[in-house]
C-alpha cells in the first residue's frame, strides 16, 4: 500500500484507503465474523478468496453494468477501484426464502412490499427472484424498505434501474453458480454513481459475505440450510453455548483449516479456476 493512503472507512472485515481524488483501495482481511461478531481467529487467504471472486464477477458482468474495478493488486486481497458517489440503499435480491426476508413474510406474508403465496416454508425457492432493497444502518441490521420508500432515497428513475439491474446480476451469476453446484440464495449489491452519472456496481459483490451460499446437493427447504462456508463455524460455536456477544471465541486449527478449504472450494467451483493459479497471478480471473 502506498505510505500516505488515509484510511477512510472500516467494515467489520474490510478496510477502505483513499489512493487519490478518484480511486480508493478496497482490502478484504481474512476476519471472519459469525452472528454479527468478529472472531479473534482469523481464516488463511479469506481475503484472498472474496477479492478474487469478486474480481471473476465483475470481469463477466461489465456488459450488464459497468463496476467501480479498476486492478487487482498483486497481493490478492486488494482491489482498486474508482471512487463513486454511493447510493443509500442495499440493494438485495432474494432468490430464496431465507434471513429477514423470510423472517418478514412470517410475520406479514411480504418482504420489502412483495406479497408472496401462502404456505411457503424457510428457504423455499420463490417463484421468481425478488428486489427487496434496505436501508444502510449505522449500527444494527440494516432495516428492509418497500419500493416507495426506496424511490424517495434514490429517485424514482434510478430505483427503476438499480431494480433491473441487480434482477439481471442475479440472474446471471444464480444460474452460473447452481451450474456448478452452489445455490445463491440471495445477494446484496452496492451501487454508486459515476462523474458522468452513470449507475456502477460497486463494494464487491457476488461473494459467500455478500450473499447465501448453500451447498446445491444439501438442499432441503423447510428449515435452515447450512452455509457453504461458515457452517463449521456456526456449529463450534453453538457447540460452546456462547452467549454470541463480543468477544467471539478462538477457533481451533481443525475449525480454521475445514473452513478455509471451503472458502478454497468455493472459490474453484464458481471460478474453475485453481485457487494456486490465483495466488500465483491474481489477474487469472479477470481474463
Ligand atoms: C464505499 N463503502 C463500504 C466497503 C469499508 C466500507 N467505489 C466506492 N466509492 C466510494 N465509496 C465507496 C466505494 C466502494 N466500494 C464503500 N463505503 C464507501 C465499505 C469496504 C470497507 F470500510
Amino acid at each position: 500500500m502506498p505510505e500516505a493512503a488515509a484510511h477512510v472507512g472500516s467494515g467489520k472485515v474490510r478496510e477502505l484507503y483513499a489512493l487519490d481524488d478518484e480511486r480508493l483501495l478496497l482490502v478484504a482481511s481474512d476476519r471472519i465474523s459469525t452472528f454479527d461478531v468478529v472472531l479473534p481467529t482469523e481464516i488463511p487467504d479469506k481475503g484472498r478468496v472474496l477479492t478474487g471472486l469478486s474480481g471473476f464477477w465483475f470481469a463477466r458482468t461489465t456488459e450488464i453494468v459497468p463496476n467501480h474495478l479498476l486492478s487487482l493488486a498483486e497481493d490478492g486481497r486488494s482491489t482498486e477501484c474508482r471512487r463513486l458517489e454511493m447510493l443509500p440503499i442495499e440493494c438485495v435480491v432474494r432468490g430464496y426464502l431465507s434471513g429477514s426476508g423470510w423472517k418478514d413474510y412470517v410475520a406479514t406474508g411480504a418482504t420489502s412490499g412483495h406479497v408472496l403465496p401462502s404456505g411457503m416454508r424457510e428457504s423455499d425457492r420463490l417463484p421468481e427472484p425478488i428486489f427487496t432493497p434496505a436501508t444502510k444502518a449505522q449500527e444494527g441490521h440494516d432495516e428492509n424498505i418497500d419500493a416507495a420508500r426506496a424511490s424517495e432515497l434514490v429517485g424514482e428513475e434510478r430505483f427503476r434501474e438499480v431494480e433491473r439491474v441487480a434482477l439481471e446480476l442475479y440472474a446471471f451469476a444464480a444460474e452460473f453458480a447452481l451450474e456448478r453446484g452452489i445455490i445463491i440464495a440471495d445477494t446484496k449489491f452496492e451501487f454508486g454513481i459515476d462523474e458522468e452519472d452513470r449507475l456502477v456496481l460497486g463494494d464487491e459483490a457476488l461473494t459467500p459475505d455478500s450473499s447465501r451460499f448453500w451447498p446445491a446437493d444439501e438442499y432441503t427447504p423447510g428449515g435452515m440450510q447450512p452455509s457453504f462456508d461458515k457452517q463449521f463455524v456456526r456449529d463450534y460455536c453453538e457447540s460452546l453455548g456462547w452467549d454470541k456477544t463480543a468477544p467471539g471465541p478462538e477457533l481451533p486449527d481443525d475449525v480454521v483449516a475445514g473452513t478455509r478449504a471451503r472458502y478454497v472450494e468455493a472459490f474453484e467451483r464458481v471460478t474453475g479456476i485453481p485457487f494456486d493459479d490465483y495466488l500465483a497471478d491474481p489477474g487469472v480471473v479477470l481474463r
